[in-house]
């Protein structure tokens, strides 16, 4: 059955990968299912036919026969449970693996996308300043545990999984600030994520889009 994905026409960050279909590009090239891209103007996200898939008019929407989703996290779980590669088959680290998905997107992302709203869409307001460090210590306050339950290991729980292509992918969008430097381990672990073969591919597709080479 075809799998399309929704997508920014054009990405607000230019193809650095940003965008959040770029996580559902990487669960499916782990898994090996093709998928087809419908752009998407920020005007039509508003739109009826859009909003009818999601409901918050916004990036990635997710197509599989009379199965329509929303939400990166829904949308990586199914991929996985759905096809072998990013889950364990052992029950109880499933259900960890699966944690680790709650995790970044829950305790983690959180933080990260206030930097974004500071620094992006408050940018010119009178509390930026006072407000700016005071985020970045809220996510230090969970790079820090999380830099010391990784410690030395490739990934969160054993082999490579969803939990750990979700907390990367939320991540990765630390880069530019500095402090995902500030954990070397941390760091080292966003860049093996980046170096999957999965995750060049689904990289290289939305940078094609955002550059005109699609
Ligand atoms: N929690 C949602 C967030 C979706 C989201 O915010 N998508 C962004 C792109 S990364 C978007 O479409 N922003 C424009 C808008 O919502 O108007 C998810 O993980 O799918």
């Amino acid at each position: 059955m075809t799998i399309t994905i929704t997508a920014f026409e054009r990405s607000p960050d230019g193809g650095k990968g940003l965008a959040r279909d770029t996580r559902v590009r990487w669960a499916l090239e782990e898994v090996g299912e093709p998928y087809q891209v419908r752009l998407v103007s920020f005007r039509a996200m508003k739109e009826p036919a859009h909003l009818a898939l999601h409901p918050f008019g916004s990036i990635p929407t997710y197509e599989e026969g009379e199965l329509a989703l929303f939400e990166t996290g829904g949308i990586v779980l199914h991929i996985a449970e759905r096809h072998s590669g990013l889950l364990p088959e052992d029950a109880n680290a499933r259900a960890r693996a699966i944690t680790w998905m709650f995790a970044a997107l829950n305790t983690v992302e959180p933080p990260i996308l206030d930097l974004v709203i500071v620094k992006l869409i408050e940018g010119d307001k009178p509390w930026r300043a006072e407000r700016l460090p005071l985020v970045e210590d809220r996510i230090r306050d969970r790079l820090n545990p999380l830099s010391v339950r990784l410690g030395d290991a490739d990934w969160l729980d054993g082999a490579f999984s969803a939990g750990d292509l979700i907390m990367v992918s939320v991540l990765l969008r630390l880069r530019a600030s500095g402090i995902l430097d500030e954990f070397p381990n941390l760091a080292a672990y966003v860049a093996r994520g980046e170096a999957r073969p999965a995750y060049q591919r689904a990289f290289a597709a939305q940078l094609a889009v955002n550059t005109g080479k699609l």
